[in-house]
C-alpha cells in the first residue's frame, strides 16, 4: 500500500464489507479516531459513547467488563452507532481452537457476532482460529483483525510471530481485514522468492495512543497520533483513558473536547501522510 493513498481510494479496492464500511465512514466523517470505552457500568458506557459519537469512526468495547451487561444495552449501543454513524469493534481477543471460538463468537451471554462489525483474535492457535471465526462472521459480513503486535512493554508478539500473523492474514483475505499493530504490515513475512501482491492492503488499528503521558504504570506505552499515523503509517488511532479520563468524574463537555483534540491530531497526521 502506497502511503499516499487516501481512505476513499483504498475503500474502492477492498472486498470485505466491514472494511469498506469502516474506510467509507472515516472518509465521510473525517475521523480516524476509535474510542475505547473501558468502563464497568452501562450508564457511563452509553454516556461516553453518546458524547464521543460525532468524533469517531469506530467504538471499541470490552463487553465482558460491564457489570450490568444485558440485551437492552446492546440495543442501545446499536442505536447509538446508527445515530452517530460509527462501527462497533469488540476487542475480544479470541485465542482458542476453531470450534470453541466459533461458539464464543456466536453464542453465550454476549453474542458478539450479532452486533460487532469487527472483532479480533490472537494468531497463537494458528490459522484454525481464523477458520472458526470466519464460519460465523463471513456470512454476517463481519471483519477480523489479527493481533500482530501489542502496545505493551515486553510484548511477545514480535519477529517470527508477527511474520506468521501476516502470513495467516494473507491466506484469509476475505475475512481478515487487517491488524492490531504499531506499524504497516504490507510485505511483512514474505519468504525468499515471494513477492507482495500488488493490491495487498491491510488496515492497521493502533492502540497505545496518548498526547499527554507516555505510559500508565502497568506496561501500557503511548505514542502520539502523529507518530502512529504519519511516522508509522497506521490507519486508525485507538484512544481510551486519554479521552474519558477517570469515569467516576465523567464530564461530557471535557470528554467531547478531548475527542475533538484527538480526532484533529489523527486527521492532520493523515493529511500530512497522504500529501503528494
Ligand atoms: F491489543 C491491544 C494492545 O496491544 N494494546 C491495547 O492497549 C489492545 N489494547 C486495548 O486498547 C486495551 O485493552 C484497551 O482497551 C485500549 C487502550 O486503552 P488506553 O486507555 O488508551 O490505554
Amino acid at each position: 500500500m502506497d502511503r499516499h493513498q487516501t481512505y476513499a481510494e483504498r475503500s474502492a479496492k477492498q472486498t470485505n464489507a466491514a472494511a469498506i464500511q469502516l474506510l467509507d465512514t472515516i472518509d465521510r466523517k473525517k475521523t480516524n479516531l476509535c474510542v475505547s470505552v473501558d468502563v464497568t457500568n452501562s450508564k457511563d458506557f452509553l454516556a461516553i459513547i453518546d458524547a464521543v459519537g460525532p468524533y469517531v469512526c469506530l467504538v471499541k468495547t470490552h463487553v465482558d467488563i460491564l457489570e450490568d451487561f444485558n440485551r437492552t444495552l446492546v440495543e442501545h449501543l446499536v442505536q447509538l452507532s446508527e445515530k452517530h454513524d460509527f462501527l462497533i469493534f469488540e476487542d475480544r481477543k479470541f485465542a482458542d481452537i476453531g470450534n470453541t471460538v466459533a461458539l464464543q463468537y456466536f453464542s453465550g451471554v454476549h453474542r458478539i457476532a450479532s452486533w460487532a462489525h469487527i472483532t479480533n483474535a490472537h494468531p497463537v492457535p494458528g490459522p484454525s482460529v481464523v477458520k472458526g471465526l470466519a464460519s460465523v462472521g463471513l456470512p454476517m459480513k463481519r471483519g477480523l483483525l489479527l493481533l500482530a503486535e501489542m502496545s505493551t512493554e515486553g510484548a511477545l508478539a514480535r519477529g517470527e510471530y508477527t511474520d506468521e500473523a501476516v502470513r495467516i492474514a494473507r491466506t484469509h483475505r476475505d475475512f481478515v481485514i487487517g491488524f492490531i499493530a504499531q506499524r504497516r504490515m504490507e510485505g511483512v513475512g514474505l519468504r525468499p522468492g515471494e513477492t507482495m501482491h500488488p493490491t495487498e492492503d491491510f488496515l492497521v488499528l493502533a492502540p497505545g495512543v496518548g498526547l499527554d503521558v507516555k505510559g500508565d504504570g502497568m506496561g501500557q506505552q503511548y505514542r502520539t497520533p502523529r507518530q502512529v499515523v504519519f511516522e508509522s503509517g497506521c490507519d486508525v488511532i485507538i484512544v481510551g483513558r486519554g479521552i474519558y479520563g477517570k469515569p467516576e468524574a465523567l464530564d461530557v463537555q471535557a470528554v467531547q473536547a478531548q475527542a475533538e483534540r484527538y480526532r484533529k491530531a489523527g486527521w492532520d497526521a493523515y493529511l500530512e501522510r497522504v500529501k503528494r
